[in-house]
């Protein structure tokens, strides 16, 4: 069916079939980078699962490997889940992992390279002395996994580790953390890291120093309840065990996400290559099992993305794909300098539109600016109509994998709003509503306010692989991650349109350009240019 055929991506990782969640592990050793995932070998639906596994030289081009971790133990045999890697000072490796026993407990479990000297990290030697870590008293055996990634604390020598879990009094997240010496034997750290009433369990937790002098810290929690990553910002006190966030408003779960749309259970790995911290996401999919049971697969990971403490604002983090995605760029286009008037639609002359990297700067006249007042002052993305909701400056910004009207389309959007307080708010959405004509599909309208300096431009960076569309805005201040499912707009004919629903002002393109996207494997397999 070469509608389900044309659903494969281009240039994002995915196994060749079959099911995928949450990255594991990813780490940078001995010249290769490595992404370990969730994975079901038996089917496109989740179960039975184990660890895949790929290296890459350059976090774009992947070579799949053999599975590495498989459910073969009584304290695994539920499943491989959840873990991290930890590279030690001499250059060695252990891997913590979550194991669901044979009585679906959830237990922490090392794994160690079987030959350190294989660069590809191939085999794996399960540690005698696993399961390492138990639940611990008055924690729920369903409640404990997806160690992190290890951290050493000078002050008593030990390793740190920080395990997700629930209190069931008052419904918390919570962080556990451990002390180690030798991933072996542990102490639980009295009181907690942090927690946070209401919202509920906390996966897959990742903690990581941010800024230049690493003066903050990020603590990121994906939370069962609602399926969404949060973060948040906040100051680390190793001495005392917890972390604080610089706004209580904006605590884990309350305020910032990675991302408005499908992203979950993302991890960051520090890259001693090229300095930088780079963050992983399971894409997963929104149409229907069934569908995903006839393409024979299910999911993506995000493109892999540095994250870095926003200098400008120090409010939020800034999300970019890793400078490696740009060495797949092709032909590209400018369309810069044009304007758009309130109210129209402007098709791109493109040669393919399936796989793109699209930058694009819009500014809003600043008569029409001025002239606003008190506007749309509650308005929210998810509860907006969407495209087709006229404002006086929005939304207007572009339209993806579209057919002209009223065919199929993705909005990519900007739309500012003036609050009683007269300052000028900006939103960034995706409105999927129109993304398919499917019927089987979850379609929402996602995003969120994004913050706007003085003099700043409105700016997105929109990643188009067939089935996945991954927008970064304002440098990367807000992601939002969108899987959509065209049946028309396929193939040659999708095509990409700039709009400007606003019922005032017009918008200038100050840049507008459109790089074609090569793939990123080489496979016959899924060759898009059949129709
Ligand atoms: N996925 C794993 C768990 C984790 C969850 C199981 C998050 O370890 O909590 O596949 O998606």
């Amino acid at each position: 069916n070469a509608m389900l055929q044309w659903q494969f991506t281009g240039f994002h990782f995915q196994p060749e079939k079959n099911w995928m969640n949450d990255p594991n592990g990813p780490v940078y050793y001995r010249g290769w980078y490595h992404l370990f995932y969730q994975y079901n070998p038996e089917g496109a639906v989740w179960g039975n699962i184990a660890w895949g596994h790929a290296v890459s030289r350059d976090l774009v081009h992947w070579r799949h490997l053999p599975l590495a971790l498989v459910p073969d133990r009584w304290y695994d045999v539920n499943g491989v889940w959840t873990g991290s890697a930890t590279v030690l000072p001499d250059g060695s490796l252990v891997m913590l992992y979550t194991g669901s026993t044979n009585a679906s407990v959830q237990v922490q479990c090392l794994a160690l390279p079987a030959d350190p000297d294989d660069s590809l990290l191939r085999n794996w030697t399960k540690h005698d002395a696993n399961p390492v870590l138990l639940p611990p008293p008055r924690i729920g055996h369903r409640d404990f996994r997806d160690p992190t990634t290890a951290w050493f604390d000078e002050s008593d020598r030990t390793w740190r580790t920080v395990i997700g879990s629930k209190d069931n009094r008052g419904h918390a997240g919570i962080a556990l953390v451990y002390k180690t010496k030798d991933f072996v034997r542990y102490d639980l750290i009295p009181g907690l890291l942090h927690r946070v009433d209401g919202t509920g369990m906390w996966e897959c937790i990742d903690f990581y120093p941010v800024g230049d002098k690493e003066e903050l810290h990020v603590m990121k929690a994906s939370m069962d309840d609602d399926r969404h990553d949060y973060y948040a910002l906040g100051k680390y006190d190793a001495k005392a065990n917890t972390w604080t966030p610089i706004d209580p408003e904006a605590d884990v779960g309350l305020g910032l996400r990675y991302d408005w749309g499908k992203f979950y259970a993302s991890k960051t790995f520090y890259d001693p290559a090229k300095k930088r911290r780079v963050l992983w996401g399971w894409v997963g999919e929104t149409d229907s099992e069934r569908a995903d049971v006839a393409k024979g697969w299910a999911s993506l990971q995000s493109l892999p993305r540095t994250v870095a403490l926003d200098d400008k604002t120090r409010t939020n983090l800034l999300q970019w794909p890793v400078e490696e995605v740009e060495t797949l760029r092709m032909n590209s286009t400018s369309f810069s300098g044009i304007t758009i008037d309130h109210g129209s639609v402007f098709p791109l002359s493109l040669r393919r539109a399936t796989q793109l990297d699209i930058e694009a700067t819009f500014r809003l006249s600043p008569s029409a600016v001025a002239a606003l007042t008190e506007a749309d002052v509650t308005y929210n993305c998810s509860t907006s109509g969407g495209a087709a909701h006229r404002g006086a400056l929005g939304p207007f910004g572009l339209l993806l994998l579209a057919t002209p009207n009223p065919g199929e389309q993705t909005a990519a959007y900007f739309y500012v709003t003036r609050g009683t307080d007269g300052e000028l708010r900006t939103h960034f959405c995706h409105d999927e509503s129109r993304s398919s004509k499917a019927n089987d599909i979850v379609k929402r309208v996602v995003g969120s306010t994004v913050p706007v300096l003085d003099g700043e431009g409105l700016s997105m960076r929109v990643l188009v692989d067939h089935s996945i569309v991954e927008s970064f805005v304002m440098g990367g201040r807000s992601t939002v991650t969108s899987r959509v499912y065209p049946t028309e707009a396929i193939y040659a004919k999708a095509g990409v349109f700039i709009f400007n629903n606003a019922t005032a002002g017009a918008v200038t393109v100050e840049k507008l350009v459109v790089h074609e996207m090569d793939r990123s494997y080489n496979q016959a397999f899924m060759d898009d240019d059949t129709t």
